[in-house]
Order: C-alpha cells, then sequence, then structure tokens
C-alpha cells in the first residue's frame, strides 16, 4: 500500500496510528479529519511533510470523501464521535457521524475498489456481569446500551453488510480502553490525570467498581496495522491486553504516583446506564495473525502517561477549563 488515508488522524488513537505508520511502514498517509473539539493538530507535529497530507473536512461530505479515496490505496477509519457522556447528552453528532459518516466512507470504497479497514469498540457487545468470568469473543451477540455504543454498533453492521453485498474489501476491530499520551482531558484517566497535576480531587464515577480492560493505544496501532496488511478480508478481530481493572484500583494507582492518600476522590453521580465491565478475549487475532502487545503492564504504562501529561502540558491545558465547565453543567465535577 503506498497510500493509507486515516480518517479521524487528528484524535487520540488515530493521531497514535499516523505516527505508528510513518515510523514503521513507508507508506504514505493523508488524514481526513473534521477538528472537532476531541482533535489537535499538534498530535501529528513532527512528522515529515512529504509524507503526510491533512485535509480539514467532515467524513459525511461525499463529494469530498469520494476525490480523497480515489486518490488512496487504503481507508482506515477512525473518525467518530467517541465520548459516552457526550452521547447522553447530546446523541445528534454521534448519529451523523458515526452512522452517515461510515456509510458515507464505504459508498466511496465501493465505487473505488479500494481497502477498508473499521476501527470499533468492545462496547458493542454490552456489558458483562462483574462475576462472569466469561469474555467477548467475535461471537458475542450485539447489545449496546449508549448512544455512542449504538451507533458504533449499527456502523460495525453496516461494513458487514457492505463486504456480504457489495463484495468490499474490508475487515473490522473491536478494541477495549485505550490510554496513553494525545487522550482528550475528557477521558477517565486524563481528567483525573490532570486534576491531579492542578490539585484538584479526582471524580469518581459511583463505587468505582466498573471494570474496564486497557490496552495502550500504541498496541491498538499495531494491531490495527497488523489487520490491515494481513486479516482476512470480512473477519472481525477482537484487540486486547489482558488489561482489565476497576476504576478505582486505576483511581488508586494514580493517587499514589501523586503521592496522595488513597481516599482523595470525590464520589460524583454515576453515569445513567453505566456499563459495569468490559473484557477482551484476543485469542483470534493472537493465534491467526501472531499480533502480541508490546506494553501489557498496565501500571507501568499509566506511570508513563503521567509523566507525559506533565511533561505535554501546553498540549492539554486549553481543554481543561471548558471540559470540567461541560462536566458541571452535566453535574458530573
Ligand atoms: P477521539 O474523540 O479522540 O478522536 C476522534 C477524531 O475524529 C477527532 O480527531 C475528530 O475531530 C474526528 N472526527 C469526528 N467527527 C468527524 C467527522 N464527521 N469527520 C471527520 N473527522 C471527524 O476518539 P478516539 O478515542 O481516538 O477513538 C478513535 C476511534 O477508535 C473511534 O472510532 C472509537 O470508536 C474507537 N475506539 C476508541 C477506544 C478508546 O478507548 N478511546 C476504544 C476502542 C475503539
Ligand atoms: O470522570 C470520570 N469518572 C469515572 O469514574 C470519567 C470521565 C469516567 N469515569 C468512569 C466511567 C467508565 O467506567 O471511568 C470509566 C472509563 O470512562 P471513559 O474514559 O469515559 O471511557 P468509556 O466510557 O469506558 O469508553 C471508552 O472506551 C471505549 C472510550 O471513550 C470509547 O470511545 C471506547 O469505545
Amino acid at each position: 500500500m503506498n497510500t493509507i488515508m486515516v480518517t479521524g488522524g487528528a484524535g487520540f488513537i488515530g493521531s497514535n496510528f499516523v505516527h505508528h505508520v510513518i515510523a514503521t511502514t513507508t507508506a504514505d498517509v493523508v488524514v481526513l479529519d473534521k477538528f472537532t473539539y476531541a482533535a489537535s493538530r499538534t498530535s501529528l507535529d513532527g512528522l515529515p511533510a512529504r509524507r503526510l497530507r491533512i485535509v480539514d473536512g467532515d467524513i459525511c461530505d461525499a463529494g469530498l470523501v469520494d476525490s480523497l479515496v480515489a486518490s488512496v490505496d487504503a481507508v482506515v477509519h477512525f473518525a467518530a464521535e467517541s465520548h459516552n457522556d457526550n452521547s447522553l447528552h447530546d446523541p445528534s453528532p454521534f448519529v451523523q457521524t458515526n452512522l452517515i459518516g461510515t456509510f458515507t466512507l464505504l459508498e466511496a470504497v465501493r465505487r473505488h475498489g479500494r481497502r477498508f479497514h473499521h476501527v470499533s469498540t468492545d462496547e458493542v457487545y454490552g456489558d458483562l456481569e462483574l462475576d462472569d468470568p466469561a469474555r467477548f469473543t467475535e461471537n458475542t451477540p450485539y447489545n449496546p446500551s449508549s448512544p455512542y455504543s449504538s451507533t458504533k454498533a449499527g456502523s460495525d453492521l453496516l461494513v458487514r453488510a457492505w463486504v456480504r453485498s457489495f463484495g468490499v474489501e474490508a475487515t473490522l476491530s473491536n478494541c477495549s480502553n485505550n490510554y496513553g499520551p494525545f487522550q482528550h482531558v475528557e477521558k477517565f484517566i486524563p481528567r483525573q490525570i490532570t486534576n491531579l497535576i492542578d490539585g484538584v480531587r479526582p471524580k469518581l464515577y459511583g463505587a468505582g467498581l466498573n471494570v474496564r480492560d486497557w490496552i495502550h493505544a500504541e498496541d491498538h496501532s499495531s494491531a490495527v496495522l497488523t489487520i490491515l496488511t494481513r486479516g482476512r478480508i470480512g473477519e472481525t478481530y477482537l484487540i486486547g491486553a489482558d488489561g482489565e481493572r476497576d476504576n478505582l484500583t486505576i483511581l488508586k494507582a494514580l493517587l499514589a504516583i501523586f503521592g496522595r492518600d488513597s481516599d482523595w476522590y470525590d464520589p460524583v453521580p454515576d453515569r445513567p446506564g453505566h456499563d459495569l465491565r468490559y473484557a477482551i478475549d484476543s485469542s483470534k487475532l493472537r493465534a491467526e495473525l501472531g499480533w502480541v502487545p508490546q506494553r501489557p503492564d498496565v501500571e507501568a504504562g499509566l506511570a508513563d502517561t503521567v509523566r507525559w501529561y506533565r511533561e505535554n502540558e501546553s498540549w492539554w491545558r486549553s481543554d481543561k477549563a471548558a471540559t470540567e465547565a461541560r462536566y458541571e453543567a452535566q453535574g458530573q465535577a
């Protein structure tokens, strides 16, 4: 593949993937990003200009998408509205971007016969009970809970239908919770790290018993590139690195890094419909494509991430006040 288009390439995981592609392949990259509140141009700083083109545009813009898709060999689709809490307050952009945007891209790759990889989430499977030993597999039935996860589930189903009905050469991946550099301060881990840097008590939803399966964004990127280059067309691969932790455990690890007492946080009202537990069984990806996560140590990754937010305050500072004002308005501050 000479040129790969990355939608949402100025967001958290998309920008990480662009860095990964430029560092580990010879392919050029075209980023298509609408530069919503969640994007940052500086996340793409330092990359060679001759290998990277950045287009400020909407994946729902059929004319723009058509011309860009015609000029590339493959599309890796990260662009989405991605935050559950936002989706509970205004679902409209989620329906537009996650469903109509994916449809628009699918029509373009169908017309031009281009390879497509669709990036999705484990949240499409709903949640597991805290004491259930099961983990999600590629055969788990879809059962999404929130406007965010239901629009992601819908986008997955569109991709599957375009493979079957129109022979689009697509693969899909559903990944667990990512963390690492360049994650927006609205998300759990960066919100608490930046609160702690500011000397503000972290905010925990409910009792903090909800479990998430954490993976470093670099491992997500390497998995997506593996599937793009060696995955079987039409297949879905689950991506995870065996990082299950409840939220209170993550929070206590952060409090310890900052030298704070383990009860130095504020319980805030729980998220409505809050999914209890996500857990990924990634054996298919590992057995079939030989993928192995390089950063499975969550506690070491958290320490690195804290260091990154301490050293890169200019990257997040301008978003912090507005994000906390939004949480305040939603009663989660
Ligand atoms: P993010 O919110 O950090 O970034 C999303 C990017 O998409 C932003 O740069 C934004 O400007 C762009 N975008 C939004 N609407 C657009 C539109 N209409 N046209 C063009 N660009 C648009 O999200 P993220 O956390 O990096 O997630 C990226 C993808 O990975 C999403 O599809 C998400 O569902 C999936 N995913 C995320 C996680 C996670 O833990 N964050 C886990 C599994 C899967
Ligand atoms: O302040 C907070 N306090 C808190 O306890 C925030 C922002 C979150 N939480 C809890 C809610 C969740 O149980 O932390 C957990 C993680 O929350 P988020 O970072 O909002 O992530 P989540 O809702 O699990 O979804 C994330 O992972 C799957 C991404 O945002 C999705 O895009 C991805 O699909």
